[in-house]
């Protein structure tokens, strides 16, 4: 039995399931939250499985604006799925009310908690194997974008300000390296110089957006390839899942963050650098899916598709390097120097990013032309 079995079958009283608590364990994947499997035996002797997730208050200062959110989405897109995309068999997240009418619980310590049903017969990958899955989960997030492309704008909160604002990003590391508050400053000169280099460009998509040049729009904003379940049998991407962070944002940190996650044969914290790589194929096939399954984006958009994943792999590295040097206060970590490791991952990935730009641009350009996505680009 895992240490707090008790308190997990504790918490699943608390919501509308139906036969009796068998066992439950935790789900290590994920930075953020604190996620749990427990099976339940029915009546008719079927297994059923349920995750139960505690929301991470310290990063979400208010989960229950993140919960009403994610109860928006969740809705919305099985009203889509089933009323729009007329799509009655695929899975899809759905939330279980708990006591008192509501769609969570509250824990010890006034931790908010909630239920999905688990979604079957899928796996998530850290490192993506083939282009097959870099393609599907590409789809995924594409589709995605067009499941909550009409959830009026005015609904959903923005839970983390400034998630994806890189300059600001960039100006907190900035003040945590002249605070040092761990003194730990001296230990990343290498690459706090390598950011430095790179000031140029931070502002880069947000400048765009606040031109008029690029739209705002309902986003996932945390598209790594582990937040698509995919079918254990054929690859196939079943369902997108980590709602917390849908609010309005830019589609290419959407598309950067699938870059981030997807074109290096290496794990986000891998200690060896020099499995760091970018597998142009990769890229290929996220650029073919994202651009398959979403028809709306506009020329800017495209034009930025090659740029995105060398911007967000460098706006977490700077997230990662900031949690290092305040003393890993936000991302859960597993080793001393995790987020260390980590932020150097990022910034290497970066450098492989920089070297294939010209060719992620010309892949960029022959895909939109071929789609006749617009017809300006030379
Ligand atoms: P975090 O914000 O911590 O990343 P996630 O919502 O991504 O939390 O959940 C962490 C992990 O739990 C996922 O990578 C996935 O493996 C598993 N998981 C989450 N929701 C489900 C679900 N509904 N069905 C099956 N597995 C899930
Ligand atoms: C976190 O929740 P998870 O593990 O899918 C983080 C993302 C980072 C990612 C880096 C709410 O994602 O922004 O890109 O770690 N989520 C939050 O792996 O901060
Ligand atoms: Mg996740």
């Amino acid at each position: 039995m895992i240490e707090n079995e008790n308190h997990i079958e504790e918490i699943a009283n608390e919501f509308a399931i139906a036969g009796e608590f068998i066992s439950g364990e935790e789900v290590d994947s994920g930075h953020i939250n604190s996620t749990y499997v427990a099976s339940f035996k029915k009546s008719d002797g079927r297994v059923g499985r349920y995750i139960f997730q505690r929301i991470n208050e310290n990063v979400f200062k208010e989960p229950l604006v993140v919960m009403r959110n994610v109860e928006m989405v969740t809705r919305h897109i099985n009203w889509k799925v089933m009323r729009v995309k007329r799509d009655q068999g695929g899975q899809t997240l759905n939330l279980y009310p708990a006591r008192g009418g509501r769609f969570y619980a509250t824990g010890d310590g006034g931790g908010i908690w909630r239920c999905y049903n688990f979604i079957e017969g899928c796996k998530t990958y850290d490192i993506v194997e083939n282009t097959r899955q870099a393609y599907q989960a590409a789809h995924a997030f594409g589709a995605f974008q067009d499941l909550v492309c009409d959830i009026p704008v005015e609904d959903i909160k923005e839970t983390i300000p400034d998630f994806h604002n890189t300059p600001k990003r960039y100006a907190r590391l900035m003040e945590v390296i002249k605070e040092d508050p761990k003194g730990r400053v001296a230990s990343a000169q290498k690459e706090i110089e390598f950011i430095k280099e790179r000031q140029g460009i931070v502002s880069k998509l947000i400048d765009l957006k606040e031109a008029g040049v690029l739209p705002e729009r309902i986003t996932h904003n945390d598209t790594k390839i582990n937040n698509v379940m995919m079918d254990v049998e054929s690859d196939e991407a079943v369902c997108v899942i980590d709602l917390d962070t849908v609010m309005p944002g830019l589609s290419l940190y959407d598309f950067g963050d699938m870059v981030r996650t997807a074109v290096s044969p290496a794990a986000e914290d891998e200690v060896d650098l020099s499995k760091v790589d970018m597998r142009m194929p990769m890229f290929e096939a996220l650029a073919e899916g994202y651009m398959d399954a979403c028809d709306c984006l506009c020329d800017a958009e495209i034009e930025n598709l090659a740029f995105a994943g060398k911007l967000i792999s460098l706006e977490i590295g700077i997230r990662f390097l900031t949690d290092h040097l305040e003393g890993d206060v936000y991302f859960k970590t597993h080793r001393e120097n995790h987020n260390l490791d980590r932020a150097r991952t990022q910034l290497k990935l970066v450098e492989k990013l920089e070297e294939h730009e010209p060719e992620m641009e010309s892949f960029i350009k022959r895909l939109a032309k071929a789609r006749s996505y617009h017809q300006t680009l030379p």
